[in-house]
């Protein structure tokens, strides 16, 4: 039977990618975003390849988080593999100037929302005593960068739920992971710098950065291995990267 896996910010960049290859390699899928109108595009774009399913939630919203999953049709119902990949940086400013707007969006998008979608998703994964967890960290979750500040905590929040989920989930047989992207050229710069595109675009400037489809491979590498095999953590940089301060954009 063909593995169902869900997820999270399916509608551009990183999750939008592994929509794709997945759906190319036969999974069932459960795409999950804000924006209705990309979501049926790729429903159109994708229902070629396999069965998909499509539901609309912000994760910051605790109730449609639980709504949603919970009323997913008998289908599409049992989650073999969870993808938590929403999430995005707002803002680049030192502490003393950050917005806590920002800080809000940050911390209840990318720690509280992988949060209220894991929880809608563990149990019926604890009951089968199968599963795997793919968490989308960051090189922000293993190095703090100036003005990163917020953004950086909550990727390393990411790690430490990774490492928490692995060991908290451990006894009953669930693979849990994290995938640690550097600097992937999407929506992302364009979602921190507020629609500025000048510079969204400067952030790539001189190198040749990742793209989603790049990271999109390396997701269907980690899920497509046998079931012993646990990619636990993962950091995956641009050649021209060597951390989050270190970038040669002289090639
Ligand atoms: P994009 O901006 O292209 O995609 C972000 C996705 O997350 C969108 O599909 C968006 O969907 C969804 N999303 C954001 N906030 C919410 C929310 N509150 N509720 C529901 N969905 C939400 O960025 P990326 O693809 O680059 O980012 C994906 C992940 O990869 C993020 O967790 C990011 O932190 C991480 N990452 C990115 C790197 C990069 O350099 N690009 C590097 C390292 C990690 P919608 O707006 O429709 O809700
Ligand atoms: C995104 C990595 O360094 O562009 O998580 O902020 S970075």
């Amino acid at each position: 039977m063909n593995k169902i896996a869900l997820i999270t910010g399916a509608t551009s960049g990183i999750g939008k990618a592994t929509a794709v290859i997945l759906a190319k390699n036969n999974y069932k899928l459960v795409l999950c975003g804000r924006r209705q109108d990309r979501l049926d595009e790729l429903e159109q774009e994708l229902s070629e390849f396999t069965s998909i399913h499509t539901l609309q939630f912000d994760v910051r919203d605790k109730e449609a988080v639980f709504e949603q999953i919970g009323s997913l049709p008998d289908a599409f119902s049992t989650i073999d593999i969870l993808i938590n990949n929403a999430g995005n940086a707002h803002g680049l400013d030192p502490i003393q100037t950050g917005s806590l707007d920002d800080w809000d969006a940050m911390i209840d998008g990318n720690i509280k929302g992988l949060l209220y979608v894991s929880k809608a998703i563990i149990p019926q994964m604890i009951e089968r005593k199968s599963g795997h967890i793919i968490n989308i960290g960051s090189t922000a979750a293993k190095e703090v960068y100036p003005n990163g500040n917020v953004y950086c905590a909550t990727k390393h929040a990411v790690d430490a739920l990774n490492q928490g989920m692995r060991i908290d989930l451990n006894s009953f047989g669930i693979r849990v992971g994290a995938i640690h992207p550097g600097m992937v050229s999407t929506e992302f710069s364009n979602i921190r710098f507020k629609g500025d595109d000048e510079k969204a675009q400067n952030v790539y400037k001189g190198f040749q950065p990742l793209v989603a489809e790049d990271i999109a491979d390396i997701i269907h590498f980690v899920v497509s291995r046998p079931y012993h095999v646990n990619i636990a953590d993962l950091v995956v940089m641009p050649t021209a990267q060597a951390n989050s301060g270190i970038v040669n954009r002289s090639l």
